[in-house]
């Protein structure tokens, strides 16, 4: 059904079963502790999917114990690293061979469309983890050139145990973002999967075993956050953390590991990010690309282009056209071949989303189309375009997270550079423009950690991803987050001879 019609039509039954609720704990599924357990919810009915285990503080404890002693004893960070990256191969190849279940629980779980999930991230999760295959035996340190008769090498040692805590809006691209790296260097894992989404983890992870991981090497613990996340962050016995999420999430994590040893954390928090049209640009093209980096995934990306600035010369002619491509966009049962945008994750979110639409309103922003929801059953909200919007009003600052396009007007180049950067965020750009010169000043200009030039949203595993300012910490993808898993050890020995 498109927006138009308004009405969510009759679920189409997943072509998947379940078969993994449990906690994943040294290579073993097992109950939590307490032997609670929570439900996940269908998205599109807000009917409960499965009963998962719940993890807590105990839980964590014992998949800690279990990734140190996988850690201290091996084989995985001392074993050759050829063999580690074989391991990763054939990872990549089960799940390549899973992919349409796979696809299929990720839509279940998450909403996201079919379509989507399996055209697009299983791919890219295949591929991210091709590329940390590569690295896994190309990870060496140096030897530096020192004052006085030394020899110095420099060796890069994986860190130990990591904890890991991902968010519900990519549950596969993040399980890969965060284990890629990590299991390539050596490490050993323990990850805590959103509560919105513990399916495909358990499964991809289940998976990982029968490609040769061994036990203890990747720990899977379903749970909330201020419980079994937080008994993570605050853990002794973890070496380093991980998180994507909210920033105020961010934040609490960031203190509980320093407030119990110190553990280094990377971030990757929220955005509020630009997306400029420059007024020569090919206005048809950047209103497809400005809708597509708002819309993607139901609005429900880190990075999403949630600031439509347009130059004033063109901007009534970009409005227009945004608003009927936003008319136009398919809304409804995500398993449906064409259906461009499925629901949001859950009642929380999709309450907040309505919010921020009731707010963009009550400011006086102009509401060109959508803002309701759809249908009486599941989180489907209109894909909603505002006009008219003011830097200070809360649409403009806050990240919606949500189908809600926010579209202002600027006049000339300095001007727009202040107003984008004019935010506590810096997690991504994206530029609409043929003059070379342009691009070259709004990408210096910018401050955020990726500037998309006539595109968006490419996600190459070979590209880095993080924020400035309050987007986060540090570096994922690309050689970079290899860096994030790594320690430097400087051996330093004298030189009998030193003229040799
Ligand atoms: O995030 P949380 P929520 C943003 C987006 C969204 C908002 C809230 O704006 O509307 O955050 O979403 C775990 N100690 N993003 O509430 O709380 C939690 O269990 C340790 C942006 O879902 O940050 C989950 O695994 N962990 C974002 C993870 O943190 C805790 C993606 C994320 O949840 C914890 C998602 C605690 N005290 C939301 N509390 C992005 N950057 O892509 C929660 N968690």
């Amino acid at each position: 059904f498109s927006t138009a019609t308004a009405a969510v039509e009759e679920p189409i039954s997943p072509p998947v079963q379940i078969n993994y609720t449990k906690l994943l704990i040294n290579g073993q599924f097992v109950d939590s502790a307490s032997g609670k357990t929570f439900p996940t919810l269908d998205p599109r009915t807000g009917e409960v999917i499965a009963h998962v285990a719940e993890g807590d503080t105990e839980d964590i404890n014992r998949a800690v114990s279990a990734a140190r002693k996988a850690f201290d004893e091996g084989p995985w960070p001392k074993m050759p690293a050829y063999e580690r990256a074989r391991v990763l191969l054939r990872f990549a190849d089960l799940v390549e061979k899973h992919s349409d279940e796979l696809a299929a629980l990720e839509t279940w779980d998450n909403g996201k469309t079919y379509e989507q999930a399996a055209k697009a991230e299983l791919p890219t999760f295949v591929r991210i983890f091709h590329y940390y295959a590569g690295w896994a035996d190309k990870i060496h340190g140096l030897t530096v050139p020192a004052d006085g008769a030394h020899h110095v090498q420099i060796l890069h040692e994986p860190i130990g145990v990591a904890g890991q805590i991902i968010p519900w809006n990519f549950p596969l691209l993040m399980f890969a973002w965060k284990i890629g790296p990590a299991l390539a260097t050596g490490n050993t894992v323990v990850l805590k999967t959103a509560e919105q989404t513990p399916l495909t983890a358990l499964y991809v992870a289940k998976l990982f075993h029968e490609a040769g991981l061994p036990p203890g090497v990747l720990n899977v613990i379903s749970g909330y956050g201020p419980t079994a996340g937080a008994a993570l962050a605050s853990h002794m016995d973890v070496d380093k953390l991980a998180f994507t999420g909210s920033t105020d999430t961010g934040k609490i994590v960031l203190e509980l590991a320093a407030k119990s040893n110190l553990k280094p954390v990377t971030l990757e928090l929220g955005g509020k990010s630009p997306f400029i049209v420059c007024e020569d640009a090919d206005i048809d093209k950047a209103v497809e690309e400005a809708h597509f980096a708002l819309f993607f995934n139901q609005g429900q990306c880190c990075c999403a282009g949630s600031r439509t600035f347009v130059h004033e010369r063109v901007y009534d002619e970009f409005l227009e056209k945004a608003k009927a491509r936003a008319l136009r966009r398919t809304v409804g049962d995500p398993f449906r071949k064409g259906v461009e945008q499925g629901p949001q994750i859950d009642s929380e979110q999709f309450d907040k989303v309505l919010r921020y639409i009731r707010s963009g309103v009550d400011s006086n922003a102009t509401l060109e189309c959508g803002g309701e929801r759809i249908g009486s059953k599941g989180f489907f909200i209109q894909p909603t375009v505002f006009s008219n919007v003011q830097d200070n009003m809360l649409i403009a600052k806050d990240e919606i997270f949500g189908p809600v396009q926010s579209i202002l007007k600027f006049k000339d180049l300095d001007e727009v550079i202040r107003r984008a950067n004019a935010t506590r965020y810096g997690l991504a750009a994206g530029v609409y423009t043929k003059n070379i010169d342009t691009a070259n000043t709004l990408s210096r200009g910018l401050r955020a950690g990726t500037v998309w030039i006539n595109c968006f949203d490419v996600f190459d595993a070979a590209i880095p991803f993080g924020g400035y300012k309050m987007s986060g910490h540090g570096r994922e993808k690309g050689f970079y987050s290899l860096q994030n898993y790594l320690q430097v050890k400087a051996v330093v020995t004298p030189l009998k001879n030193p003229a040799w």
